[in-house]
């Protein structure tokens, strides 16, 4: 699986599935959930009220999926970070399900490519160096013989320098 980087938004880049940072109501936010229902229209909104009409709500670590609207992806692939509490090891865990859960999902749905937002680091304050770490960790570990690449897509300069270090 080859692995990228990118400084932007990620409601502009094409790769078959882009991943959100959602909250578990999955009914929208700030940051980056606005940009995608925004950028996305309304079709998503009315997805995510179908799933949770099905099963209530998204817990913290897992995924569930969408179209993507209007936007260049095929797929929005919603997932629930956790709300650091200073409690790393549960935090933790949790962080790293996010990534595994939207992987798995995204070779369900035969996924080639996917974008991932920093996942918890701004409204839900998970330190930032220790989610790109978990981030990483989680998607090379990841063997798949379905998705060929992962985009990390870092909104603001702080992750990018991060990422750019841990990656190099
Ligand atoms: N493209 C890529 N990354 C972005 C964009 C964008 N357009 N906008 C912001 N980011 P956050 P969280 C980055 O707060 O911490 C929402 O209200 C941002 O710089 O969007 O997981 C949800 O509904 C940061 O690095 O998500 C939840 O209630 C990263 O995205 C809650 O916030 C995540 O920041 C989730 O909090």
């Amino acid at each position: 699986m080859k692995i990228e980087l990118i400084k932007g938004d990620i409601t502009k880049i094409k790769t078959d599935a882009i991943v959100n940072a959602a909250n578990s109501s999955l009914l929208g936010g700030g940051g980056v959930d606005g940009a995608i229902h925004r950028a996305g229209g309304p079709e998503i909104l009315d997805e995510c009220k179908q799933i949770r009409n099905r099963q209530r709500k998204c817990k913290t670590g897992e995924a569930v999926v969408t179209t993507a609207g209007n936007l260049p992806a095929k797929y929005v692939i919603h997932t629930v970070g956790p709300i650091w509490n200073n409690d790393e090891e549960k935090c933790s865990p949790q962080l790293a399900n996010c990534y595994k859960n939207s992987l798995k999902l995204a070779e369900s749905l035969n996924v080639k490519t996917i974008s991932f937002p920093n996942i918890s680091t701004g409204v839900y304050r998970f330190p930032k160096e220790l989610a790109a770490k978990i981030a990483i960790q989680e998607v090379k570990s990841f063997e798949s013989d379905v998705i060929e690449k992962v985009i990390f897509v870092c909104f603001d300069d702080e992750n990018e320098e991060i990422y750019k270090k841990l990656l190099e």
